[in-house]
This record gives C-alpha cells, sequence and structure tokens, in this order.
C-alpha cells in the first residue's frame, strides 16, 4: 500500500497526488506540514531529514523529492505514455519537469507566498513585482511552445504536463494581472478536464 505523506494544499503534494490519481493507484494520504505539522518529528525527519512534504513509502520503499516520486510511480506502473521509454522522449519529459522544479515555481514562489500566505499590510509589493516579471516570461516561453502542439512534449499528455500544470493551476488562480495566453490557457484547461487532475483543480481559492 502506497503513503503520501503532505497537504494538499502544497504544489509538491498536488503533483503526487495527481500522478497516483492518474494512476489509479490505491493510497492513503496523511496531512502533515503546514498548519498539520508533524514533518519536524523524529519519525518524519526519519523518512525527510528535509522536513519537507511530500514523502511517499511504498511498501517499506522511503523516497521524498516530488518529481522523483512522480517519475518513481509512472516507472513502477509501466506507464510508458506518461514517462516514455525511448531516452531523447524521455529525455524531453524531463527536461520540462526540470524546468517546473528549477524555474517556473521558484519564479511565482514569492508572488505566491505574499499574495497567498502573507497578510495584506504586511505584503512586498517589489517582491511580488519581481515574481510577477519571471513569470510572466516564462509563460511567454510556455505559451510559445504550446502553439506548436498539444502538449509539452508533443501530442501526448505525460508527467511533464502534468507537473507544470500543477504549476500552472497555481499561477492561473492567483488573483495578479496577467498577460492572456491562448495557448497556455487551452493546454491548461486540457489537463485539467483529466479525472485525475481533481484533487488538485479543486484547490481553488489558493491556500
Ligand atoms: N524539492 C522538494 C520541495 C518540497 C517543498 O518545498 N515542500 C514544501 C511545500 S510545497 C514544504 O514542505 N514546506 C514546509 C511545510 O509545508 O511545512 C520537492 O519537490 O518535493
Amino acid at each position: 500500500m502506497l503513503t503520501i505523506w503532505g497537504r494538499l494544499s502544497s504544489v509538491n503534494v498536488q503533483k503526487v497526488v495527481w500522478c497516483a490519481d492518474e494512476l489509479g493507484i490505491e493510497y492513503k494520504r496523511i496531512d502533515a506540514g503546514g498548519k498539520f505539522g508533524l514533518n519536524d518529528t523524529p519519525e518524519y525527519l526519519a523518512m525527510n531529514p528535509n522536513g519537507l512534504v511530500p514523502v511517499i513509502d511504498d511498501d517499506g520503499f522511503v523516497l521524498y523529492e516530488s518529481n522523483a516520486i512522480v517519475r518513481y510511480l509512472a516507472g513502477k506502473a509501466g506507464a510508458t505514455a506518461l514517462w516514455p521509454e525511448d531516452a531523447r522522449a524521455r529525455a524531453d519529459v524531463d527536461r520540462w519537469m526540470e524546468w517546473q522544479s528549477t524555474g517556473y515555481t521558484p519564479a511565482m514562489g514569492p508572488a505566491f507566498m505574499q499574495l497567498i500566505r502573507t497578510a495584506p499590510d504586511k505584503r512586498d509589493i517589489g517582491a511580488i513585482e519581481a515574481s510577477r516579471a519571471k513569470t510572466e516570461k516564462l509563460c511567454g516561453i510556455l505559451e510559445a511552445h504550446l502553439a506548436q502542439g498539444r502538449c509539452l512534449t508533443g501530442e501526448r499528455f505525460t508527467i511533464a504536463d502534468l507537473v507544470v500544470a500543477c504549476a500552472a493551476h497555481r499561477w492561473l488562480n492567483l488573483p495578479i494581472e496577467r498577460t492572456p495566453r491562448p495557448n497556455l490557457q487551452r493546454w491548461y484547461d486540457e489537463c485539467a478536464a483529466r479525472p485525475g487532475s481533481r484533487q488538485v483543480t479543486s484547490q481553488v481559492p489558493l491556500t
């Protein structure tokens, strides 16, 4: 039995939950992190010394780092449509996953933290604007790329779409000014219509 630790308001937990739902894997999710705590207990730190969510335990196999978990779940399920075996196709998927974790989500992080998790009178307007500008630039890259094909790596939905769509969900639901991006919106709407996404896309308003 798969156990997932992590609160659903975490974008990194959302990726894992969507992936498990997409694959139809049975699992138990335990709220941890943020207001739920638990992630600073010795038992939790033994699973993830970083004290961050998510962590999984799959019949004794413990793993942290959300994108590694997503790859593990897809790989274990033999879901080659979601994570292709061909070296170049896989590298293309992995590239977008790296792009999400090292670029896209960090870019919007300050705007999210300020607008959603900081009291209005304590907000740093400069940090919000800098974060908005960085994210807009990356959304421009997505917009141009998605003008060329249905999904991020061609015509088929993969775990690259899944993890980038979790970040896009957050961005598209922030109370912030955004440049209209019809291709990005079309792609996001298609990802969000997948039954596996429902627990992520129901996270509105953002918390
Ligand atoms: N690179 C890690 C980042 C994990 C991370 O930063 N998790 C955040 C939530 S998104 C966290 O645990 N924050 C502390 C908390 O929720 O208490 C991953 O992708 O799993």
